[in-house]
C-alpha cells in the first residue's frame, strides 16, 4: 500500500488543509500520514481564531520517523505558518526524498490577488525556494504571481498562462500545475506544464460563479491521491477537476451547506468512481 505524508495545519473547523487531505487521500486507498504544523480553531477566514504553533515539534517528529526508517511515496505540503516552518520542511525534504518518491508543494499563500492574513514578502521568498525543491507545484494564479513577483491579472489569455507556467518551471520545477484557470465565462480548470517534455496540458469543467474556501486543498489532495494510484499527472488532473467541480456543485445545490467550506464529503463515492474510470481508460 502506498503511503504519503502531508505536512500542513489542522483547522479544527473549516474544511481545509488536513481535514480535507486525510479523508480524500484515505478514500482513494492511500495511507495518509500527517505532520501537523499548527492547530487552529478555524481557518483564517474566521475572526478570532486560535493558533497553536507546532514548529518546535517538527524536528523531533522527523527524527523519530528517521529512526523508524519510515519511507513515504509522496511528501505533500500545504499551508505552512511561518518562515521557520518552511526551513524545517526543506530539511524534511532532504531527509526523506528518495529516487522513487515525489515532492508535491501547494504553496498556499493567497487567493484573488491577495496574500492570506499573516503572510509576508519574506514568506513568499522562502516559499519560492521551497518550490524549487519540489517535483510538482500546484499554485493558483495569485500564488504564482507572488512566486514570480509579477502583478496579479484577472484578465488574461492562454499565451499569458503558458508564459507564467514556463517561468515557474524556470525556478527548477519539472511539473507545474496552475489551478483556477479560466479562458471564458463558462469554464474553469487547470493548466499544467511539463518542462522535461516541453508539454502543456489543460482540462476544464463548467464554471460555477461562486467563491468557496478550501477548494485548492480539495484539488491538490485529489491530485496526490490519483498520482499515488499510478495515474499520470494528466489523468490525475482530470479526476481533480471533475471532483472539485462535483463538490462545489453539490454545495451550491445544498440548502444547509456552510459558508466556510465545500461539501466534498457527499461526493466521495463519485470520487472513487471517477478514479476507477480514469484507471480503466487506456489512452
Ligand atoms: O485552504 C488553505 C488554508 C489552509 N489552512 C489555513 C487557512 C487556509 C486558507 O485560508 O487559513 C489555516
Amino acid at each position: 500500500m502506498k503511503r504519503i505524508i502531508t505536512i500542513q495545519d489542522i483547522s479544527c473547523v473549516g474544511k481545509c488543509s488536513l481535514t480535507v487531505a486525510l479523508p480524500i487521500i484515505s478514500a482513494m486507498g492511500v495511507e495518509a500520514a500527517v505532520l501537523p504544523t499548527a492547530v487552529l480553531s478555524t481557518h483564517t477566514a474566521f475572526k478570532n481564531f486560535t493558533f497553536r504553533d507546532l514548529t518546535s515539534d517538527i524536528p523531533s517528529v522527523s527524527k523519530h520517523f528517521k529512526s523508524e526508517k519510515f519511507k513515504f511515496d509522496a511528501i505533500y505540503t500545504g499551508y505552512l505558518g511561518s518562515v521557520e516552518q518552511i526551513n524545517l520542511v526543506a530539511e524534511f525534504f532532504d531527509e526523506f526524498k528518495t529516487n522513487d518518491n515525489i515532492i508535491v508543494v501547494d504553496p498556499v499563500m493567497g487567493d484573488n490577488g491577495k496574500l492570506y492574513s499573516g503572510f509576508t514578502k519574506d514568506f513568499v521568498n522562502k516559499m519560492r525556494r521551497l518550490c524549487s525543491n519540489a517535483d510538482i507545484i500546484i499554485p493558483n494564479l495569485t500564488e504564482a504571481s507572488f512566486l514570480l513577483d509579477i502583478e496579479y491579472k484577472n484578465d488574461y489569455n492562454e499565451v499569458f498562462i503558458k508564459d507564467v507556467l514556463k517561468r515557474l518551471s524556470d525556478l527548477g520545477i519539472q511539473r507545474t500545475v496552475l489551478t483556477g484557470v479560466s479562458f471564458n465565462q463558462n469554464e474553469i480548470g487547470t493548466m499544467m506544464y511539463d518542462s522535461s517534455k516541453n508539454e502543456y496540458y489543460s482540462c476544464f469543467s463548467e464554471k460555477i460563479n461562486d467563491y468557496f474556501h478550501g477548494t485548492g486543498d480539495i484539488f491538490a489532495s485529489t491530485c496526490v491521491g490519483a498520482l499515488m494510484n499510478d495515474l499520470s499527472l494528466q489523468k490525475s488532473l482530470n479526476v481533480a477537476v471533475d471532483y472539485t467541480y462535483e463538490a462545489i456543485k453539490t454545495t451550491v445545490n445544498s440548502k444547509n451547506s456552510n459558508w466556510y467550506g465545500v461539501d466534498f464529503e457527499r461526493v466521495i463515492p463519485d470520487l472513487i468512481k471517477m478514479l476507477n474510470e480514469e484507471k480503466a481508460l487506456v489512452y
